[in-house]
């Protein structure tokens, strides 16, 4: 047996204070979930944008485990034999067993390895691993639920995996499981029961009580101490799930969630705090050139301003430099990402720039994937009008500056009479009758398949905003995810994200939120709500945010109609702001997209590692937390040169005028300011203690 090993992770007050002498030694980590080389949701994006992180820290003895679906490693998975001889032991005895497992390298930043199970395969084992569970349990699972079969296949075929490894091993091994979210949570029961010698993880991202439970009407957070839990798990016909959750939240040696409110709704949904909360970092790319970002923000803003010229054909009777483009995007819970607060402040936004006769136009786009029929014929049209406009205008153009060059080339100045000449005027003229439209731009890109009851559509409806003349607030729903090859708005996510000026994401149910923070770390202003992990972790760690251009709509206080109001003057005020104003804006968006990075995140996880190797095998391994310090001097201050809120905006340097002056020279200002900050803020990227110790603790958002 090894000699009993100090570790000290001493502090998670400041970075220098960090010490990273915990000596993991012979231990393995295995980190299992369904969405491992496998896109369903955010889990994927946690997984896939930590793994460089984790994988510097474990080396050779890091191991991502997912299922196997062929698609996906076609196209994102180098299969190659095992490197590690227990580990290739195991796999080479359970496929002589009837199973079917490989093993690769995920072609991910930090290259992983991965070893994913081919549950399908497996699927004889069904029958019997469901009466062993419910021999072992009481949980049983019918036999229509689909995700539910797969959870018990990949739960079984997990725990064989992890039991075959450790019998495997010459030496008694120190193997760390982490399983993220009820779909793995099997495994990690499974584990337990048989006693394995693994140290268990368990991270849940979202409860599937909370998730059912904030989609229907319900008042969710002042109701969280009233629920009848297992009635209500039984009236949406998950109960074998929730059990399987809630089972693998109390099994676990370390149980984890992404932020202070899920850790609350944890409590009372799972019946067990959080040992630590980890929550969701990514991985953030510094460009060389401090301000790359504001020139990519421009590059891809004409992308989109050249995507709605095509869209708004024949009705471009609004400036385009004064467009402002906002956006949501997202799984497709019209509540639950709050699209339908965003649709109703959109509609006082119109009645607000309308009666204030305001030359901005704001677009607002949705990107919710939704079932469709594929694009829309005006929708296509309207591109094609586009090219088309465009291509005449480079024939005159070609035309035009020929016979320019020949009356050059003979020493004359061209007669602007002749030099454009009938033909020229016929194909430009019939260029712009085509461009003449009998209907308004269309609301929505695509066929939708359920129309006439789709919550968005029905509520523009209500609400009517329908692209006319008038209406200083346009709507583009796109609901498919972007794509750089598709012919409508060729462009990926991020680029797209890059080109806009706001995103709007007023969710009632968030337990993280990556689109906010994917925002942030690309410099564009966002808004979220204070029932958003994000929107709670920013709140937290940020003396002013709103100067940052992190907008927190308050959502746990406000009925929905006063955070309605509430979001609209966040809106109308930004709708105010001058461009010189918003490139400040941004700038201080990015600065913070530090605090947000894996690199300063990813200790939570290093934590809860260390924690669980110690509660596991406490002979060898020592877990020693210090008690929490004060939370004072995390926070990041104010800027130098504030302007606290849009609607408080002045200038922020001695020379600024509200025409829409010199970037460059802004960009200086803000050089300057962000000197200052750096030397105001104390401990720039230190995060609460409180969060490690006691997840719960004296943080007045986490009172639910
Ligand atoms: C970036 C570019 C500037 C451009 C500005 C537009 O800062 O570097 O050249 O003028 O974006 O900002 P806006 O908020 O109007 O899209
Ligand atoms: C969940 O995905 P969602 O969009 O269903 O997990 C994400 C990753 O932890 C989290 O960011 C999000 O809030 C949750 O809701």
């Amino acid at each position: 047996m090894p000699l009993a090993r100090s570790l000290s992770v001493t502090s998670l007050s400041g970075l220098e204070d960090w010490d990273e002498e915990f000596d993991l030694e012979d231990a393995v980590l295995f980190e299992i979930a369904w969405e491992v080389a496998n896109k369903v949701g955010g889990i994927y994006t946690v997984i896939q944008t930590k793994a460089r992180l984790t994988a510097e820290e474990w080396g050779e003895n890091y191991f991502l485990v997912g299922p196997y679906v062929e698609s996906n490693v076609r196209t994102q998975v180098e299969l190659i034999e095992p490197t590690n001889p227990v580990l290739k032991r195991t796999i080479d005895k359970m496929n002589a067993s009837g199973c079917k497992v490989y093993f690769g390298r995920w072609l991910i930043e930090g290259s992983p390895y991965v070893v994913l199970i081919d549950v399908a395969f497996s699927a004889w084992s069904l029958d019997t691993w469901k009466s062993e569970l419910w021999e072992l349990c009481d949980i049983g699972v019918p036999w229509f639920d689909r995700e539910a079969n797969d959870a018990v296949l990949f739960g079984f075929l997990t725990a064989w995996l992890l039991g075959e490894y450790a019998a495997q091993s010459e030496e008694p091994p120190h193997i760390v499981a982490h399983f993220h979210e009820w779909l793995a949570g099997l495994g990690l029961i499974l584990c337990r029961h048989r006693q394995l010698p693994v140290a268990t993880i368990f991270t849940t991202h979202a409860t599937l009580l909370g998730r059912y439970l904030c989609a229907g009407n319900v008042d969710f957070y002042n109701k969280l101490a009233d629920f009848n839990v297992d009635k209500e798990a039984g009236d949406r016909q998950i109960y074998h799930r929730y059990c399987l959750e809630r089972s693998a939240a109390h099994c676990a040696h370390v149980f984890t969630t992404v932020s202070q409110i899920t850790a609350v709704e944890a409590e009372y949904l799972l019946m067990r705090k959080p040992d630590i909360i980890t929550p969701n970092g990514l991985n953030v790319k510094k460009f060389s050139a401090v301000h790359e970002f504001q020139n990519l923000h421009a590059q891809s803003k004409h992308r989109i301003q050249e995507f709605v010229r095509g869209h708004f054909y024949g009705h471009l009777d609004f400036n385009l430099d004064k467009c402002l483009f906002l956006f949501i995007a997202g799984r497709y819970e019209f509540s639950n990402k709050g699209a339908d607060i965003f649709l109703e402040a959109l509609a006082r936004l119109n009645y607000l720039l309308r009666v204030n006769h305001s030359d901005v136009t704001v677009i607002a786009f949705f990107i919710m994937p939704a079932r469709t029929n594929n694009f829309n014929v005006e929708t296509l049209k309207g591109q094609a009008v586009r090219k088309q406009l465009w291509d005449t205008a480079q024939t005159v153009k070609e035309r035009f500056g020929k016979k320019l060059y020949e009356s050059l080339l003979v020493g004359q100045l061209p007669d602007v009479q002749k030099i454009i000449d009938k033909e020229d005027f016929t194909i430009m003229k019939r260029a712009i009758f085509a461009t003449q439209r009998q209907c308004q731009p269309p609301v929505c890109t695509h066929n939708m398949l359920e129309d006439s009851s789709d919550p968005i559509l029905n509520c523009v409806r209500r609400i009517g905003l329908f692209n006319s003349a008038v209406d200083r607030v346009k709507i583009i729903f796109h609901p498919e995810f972007l794509s750089s090859t598709s012919p409508l708005l060729p462009m990926d996510y991020e680029e797209f994200v890059r080109g806009c000026h706001l995103g709007v994401f007023p969710s009632y149910y968030e337990p993280w939120g990556y689109t906010p923070a994917e925002c942030t770390v690309m410099g564009i202003p966002s808004i979220s709500t204070n029932l958003s992990g994000f929107g709670c972790f920013m709140e937290e760690h940020i003396a002013d945010p709103s100067a940052y251009g992190i907008y927190i709509l308050d959502r746990r206080y406000r009925g929905v109609d006063e955070s309605c109001n509430q979001l609209t003057s966040f809106l109308f005020q930004f709708c105010k702001q001058s461009r010189r104003q918003r490139i400040i804006q941004r700038n201080r968006t990015e600065r913070l997209s530090e605090l947000l990075d894996w690199k300063y995140l990813g200790r939570y996880y290093i934590s809860a590692r260390h924690m669980a190797l110690a509660k596991a095998f406490p002979d060898t391994y020592m877990y020693e937390p210090t008690e929490p310090t004060s939370t004072s001097g995390f926070s990041y201050p104010r800027p130098a040169s504030v302007p606290p809120s849009p609607s408080l905006s002045r200038h922020s340097s001695p020379h600024h005028s509200e025409v829409e002056d010199n970037d460059e020279e802004e960009r200086y200002d803000e050089d300057v300011e962000a000197e200052k900050d750096r030397k105001n803020i104390r401990q720039p990227y230190a995060l609460p203690l409180k969060n490690k110790t006691s997840p719960l603790g004296a943080n007045g958002n986490g009172n639910g």
